[in-house]
């Protein structure tokens, strides 16, 4: 395939934007070469500014769940665009997809909208402080909350790809009130609560992992988080950023039958346009401003436009919810058929799955936590990428990335994907 068009496009982005792009991993720093520019997306496809046709794998990073330009989503947007698209006051639809988000998802009274995923871990956080009248937080290696100074300590996704899990421009101050602790690993958590007795306010953790690839929690592990945290008065947020209906309805609360104190969303909730949120019972939300002290707000929050996608898309997943099954079959035909190619290949690997994420890593290690993640082969990895890529098929282009699959995808797609693998040399 030729991408002409799309390395000079690039050439041109980064004379005016750092890198070329405005977040990171799209700039394609773990793979080599240039990053791919989308004129359009259709249902499960791309289309390139070089007019190739690619099956895409990370639809948009998660919200892209039923597909590109889903009609019901895009026509709410153009008519609710005719109409104002920012007045920086109350609408209903904001109440319209509260209530509808509330009941889908156990175990919250409330949710609050922001503008992105970073925003809603950050806000989670700041309420979890004011809540408890404590500072410190515990977050895992390699999980990936946004970035916010208080998350960017081992972070994963485009912070490790770039090696900087520890940002710089993040101070000492800050730093020190974040604890690190492994995933899948409850005696580290176990320490650290210990040797920080009646400090610390929450537990964040990605109840299933996305960004060092796809990790699966232990059972005795999640249990556990949360028996800790109700025993110690901490709070435990569930970053859903990902998982939040995509997973289900309910999410990972209901997957793995856990309740959370506080619940972040993004991604599928704004169905494609920039909403994130937060929720939990009342008793907590009261804190937030203007009700209580806790102090967060946003122009552009509850945005009109952002509402009517995530309207739109919410009320689809609600009243199809045989969706999450389709996907979560498609998912597992894929991995299947991934795995038998690879077999024969003879070269370490793993594959991890949950519902409709999944990621494949070059190592011989079970894939559990960051550092297993990172014992994967990246040059395997990136001929495995641009493999695929050269074949039309595009994949998160790091592996500390997850796969999000949409259900536009047919099963001939996934054939389709399974073919372009057995034709490699990795
Ligand atoms: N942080 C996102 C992946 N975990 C990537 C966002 C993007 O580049 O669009």
């Amino acid at each position: 395939m030729i991408y002409q068009r799309s390395s000079a496009l690039f050439a041109e982005a980064k004379q005016y934007i750092p890198g070329g792009v405005n977040s990171p991993v799209r700039a394609f720093k773990a793979v080599g070469g240039d990053p791919i520019f989308v004129k359009e997306a259709k249902g499960a496809y791309l289309y390139d500014e070089d007019g190739n046709r690619l099956i895409d794998y990370i639809a948009s990073w998660g919200p892209m769940i039923l597909g590109h330009a889903y009609e019901p989503v895009v026509n709410a947007v153009i008519e609710k665009a005719k109409k104002g698209t920012s007045f920086g006051m109350p609408t209903e639809i904001e109440t319209q997809l509260a209530k509808l988000a509330v009941s889908m998802v156990p175990n919250i009274d409330q949710i609050r909208f922001v503008n992105s995923g970073t925003e809603a871990c950050m806000s989670a956080v700041r309420l979890a402080r004011g809540y408890t009248g404590k500072d410190k937080i515990v977050k895992f290696a390699g999980c990936y909350h946004g970035h916010s100074d208080s998350f960017l300590i081992q972070a994963g996704s485009g912070a490790v790809t770039f090696g900087s899990p520890n940002s710089p421009g993040v101070t000492q101050g800050t730093a020190k009130d974040t604890l690190l602790a492994e995933y899948n690993d409850l005696e580290g958590v176990r320490t650290l609560v210990k040797a920080n007795k009646g400090e610390i306010a929450a537990v964040i953790i990605e109840p299933i992992a996305g960004n060092m690839g796809c990790i699966i929690p232990k059972e005795e592990f999640i249990n556990g988080l949360r028996t800790i945290c109700t025993e110690e008065n901490i709070l435990l947020i569930f970053d859903e950023v990902m998982t939040g209906f995509r997973l289900g309805k309910g999410g990972a609360q209901e997957a793995l039958n856990i309740d959370a104190d506080i619940v972040t969303f993004g991604k599928v909730i704004g169905g494609g346009l920039p909403v994130g949120a937060f929720a939990a019972k009342q008793e907590i939300m009261s804190h937030l401003a203007p009700e209580g002290p806790v102090y967060q707000a946003g122009t552009l929050s509850g945005n009109p436009l952002a509402m009517s996608a995530g309207l739109a898309m919410l009320t689809e997943l609600n009243e199809r919810p045989e969706i999450f099954e389709s996907l979560a079959k498609k998912t597992e035909y894929l991995h299947e058929g991934l795995d038998g190619v690879l077999q024969k290949k003879g070269i370490p690997y793993q594959i991890n799955r949950y519902g409709s994420m999944i990621s494949v890593h070059f190592t011989e290690q079970a894939v559990v936590d960051f550092k297993s993640s990172a014992s994967g082969n990246n040059d395997t990895f990136k001929r495995y990428f641009h493999g695929m890529l050269n074949k039309g098929i595009y994949m998160p282009p790091s592996a500390f990335e997850s796969y999000f699959l949409n259900n536009a995808l047919s099963y001939a797609d996934l054939d389709e994907t399974i073919t372009a693998l057995d034709g490699l040399v990795l």
